[in-house]
């Protein structure tokens, strides 16, 4: 560890760590779940980690934020009823708000201390809690859709970390039987769908699983981040029995309708063409989750 910088050493990614310089500790504190740090680097702005693990900056966290949200939302028609697992710190939202169909988001975060921490530190990420079709509900994202009465939502985002500590139940078998009891016919669903490079074999599960529960479409996209492991990750995207989602041709577009500029800013990183890209796959990967 070198003094000074900031380095992200997980047994996810053994053998290897990214380092940001670090120009001040903002805030350090223990929550019921997890270890929060905030700080301002010297290159990308102020940086959220939770339990040592980097969740977002302020320079890249659109690449993330816009791609897991419109990658859903922009293939399929009027989206109304959003939920989002995690996502504590308000981005996803601000994406979300973006589209005008929408009359009703829902966000069920674990940890009270990510949002609050999120509105201090980060308020371009944070303004997502000022749209008004927003509730916050603080708990278990495992618990709180074990309790949604089926065929609630047109689209359900999961924004979480990495499946070690409380997110571990978000990338298992039973949490997606009930994304999918809590989806529409033809609803879709996003999750964050760890790295190629890192976590073929999480992945080979992901889509396995997803295979037998979602019986629309299932495919894997991907973005780059820079400051998450191996600068990538990616997006399982699954629809639910029911009117037909092609995924790789997005029908809604975003752009239509910029009002949402004036409140949530431009959009930094999302196109409609980079939607399609995102499914394109490197050969290794491609052959892997084709084969599930
Ligand atoms: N949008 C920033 C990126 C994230 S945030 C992930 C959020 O998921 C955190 O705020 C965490 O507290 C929350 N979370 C974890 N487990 C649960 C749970 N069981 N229920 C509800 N919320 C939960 C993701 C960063 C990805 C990092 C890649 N290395």
């Amino acid at each position: 560890v070198i003094p000074g910088w900031f380095s992200e050493i997980s047994p996810m990614w053994p053998g290897e760590a990214r380092s940001l310089k670090i120009d001040k500790i903002l805030f350090q504190g223990k929550s019921d779940y997890q270890n929060v740090i905030v700080f301002q680097s010297s290159t990308y702005g102020k940086v959220l980690v939770l339990d040592g693990v980097i969740q977002l900056t302020e320079r890249d966290e659109c690449a993330y934020q816009e791609m897991i949200t419109h990658l859903p939302l922009c293939s399929i028609p009027n989206p109304r009823k959003v939920l989002v697992i995690g996502g504590g710190d308000g981005g996803v939202l601000r994406e979300v708000a973006r589209h005008v169909s929408v009359e009703k988001i829902d966000i069920c975060e674990i940890d009270k201390m990510v949002v609050d921490v999120s509105k201090e530190y980060f308020p371009s990420v944070a303004v997502g809690y000022d749209d008004p079709r927003v509730t916050l509900h603080i708990g278990d994202g495992v618990a709180f859709l074990k309790a949604v009465p089926e065929g609630t939502y047109d689209a359900v985002i999961v924004d979480s970390s990495d499946p070690i500590g409380p997110a571990q139940e978000l990338f298992e078998k039973p949490f997606f039987e009930s994304v999918a009891r809590a989806l529409r016919p033809g609803g879709v669903v996003c999750t964050q769908a760890e790295s190629i490079w890192l976590h073929m074999h999480i992945i080979e599960d992901i889509v396995a699983n997803c295979r037998q529960i979602f019986k629309g479409s299932v495919n894997y996209a991907w973005t780059t981040v820079p400051t998450y492991p191996s600068g990538v990750i990616g997006f399982m995207l699954c629809s639910t029995e029911g009117p037909t989602v092609d995924f790789k041709n997005p029908i809604n577009s975003i752009d239509t309708d910029d009002s949402h500029v004036k409140t949530n800013g431009p959009l930094k990183f999302y196109n409609s063409e980079i939607h399609s890209a995102a499914f394109c796959l490197p050969s290794f990967a491609k052959k892997v989750i084709e084969s599930k």
